[in-house]
């Protein structure tokens, strides 16, 4: 298994402003309850414009080769957690299959439970962005997205979709759940890019 050591960083301040760190505690965020995720008839696809489209039944998914991601995660609500060690299939792996075509510009997550959430397609073929469905060597507590779950380490972490179910890729961005009740449509967190709204 490959292992991906990334300064989440890249280079600037570790931990980025306003932030504090919540040592070996992590906190569970979560709007509303936890789904439960039936994996006799689970699914993960990647469809919309893509030349490939990918489905994978929950024993084909364990299938994939995996990697290994040490990370930093951010959350909006200001508590960070350093050096997460996320076990999981990257998502550059999965993109190389689907080829998302040229107009693919942005993708929309799902998830069991009806969250969502949009990201740029690039953030996809960073080398830490994986679907993990371990975490410090574990397999993902419900709680914290069991199964499996997106993580995008650079980003706030609400863009770290739990419970995720697959994407969908479109020409045109389409604001997920928190992005539509106000948070930022990016959410880089050394920009503090928190709220779409200032005070
Ligand atoms: N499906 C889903 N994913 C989600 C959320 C959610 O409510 N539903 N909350 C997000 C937020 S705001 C954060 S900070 C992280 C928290 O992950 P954790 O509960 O494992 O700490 O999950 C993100 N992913
Ligand atoms: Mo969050």
């Amino acid at each position: 298994m490959e292992r991906i050591e990334i300064d989440t960083a890249r280079g600037k301040e570790r931990v980025p402003p306003g932030q504090y760190l919540v040592g070996d505690r992590w906190p569970i965020l979560t709007y509303g309850s936890t789904p439960w995720s039936d994996l006799e008839n689970w699914n993960f696809t990647m469809g919309g414009l893509v030349e490939n489209p990918l489905r994978f039944t929950w024993s084909e998914w364990n299938e994939l080769p995996t990697v290994e991601v040490k990370a930093d995660m951010h959350c909006v609500t200001s508590w960070s957690k350093l050096d997460n060690v996320w076990t999981g299939v990257q998502a550059k792996y999965l993109l190389e299959l689907a080829k998302p075509k040229p107009e693919a510009k942005f993708f929309s997550v799902f998830c069991d439970g009806g969250y969502t959430t949009n990201v740029p397609v690039d953030e996809l073929y960073e080398e830490d962005t994986l679907f993990a469905t371990h975490h410090n060597g574990e397999p993902l507590e419900a709680g914290h997205g069991g199964p499996m779950r997106l993580v995008i380490p650079r980003l706030y972490a609400w863009k770290s979709a739990k419970w995720v179910r697959g994407l969908e890729f479109l020409t045109e961005d389409k604001p997920g759940f928190w992005e539509q009740n106000g948070y930022h449509n990016y959410g880089d967190p050394w920009r503090e890019q928190r709220y779409s709204f200032s005070f």
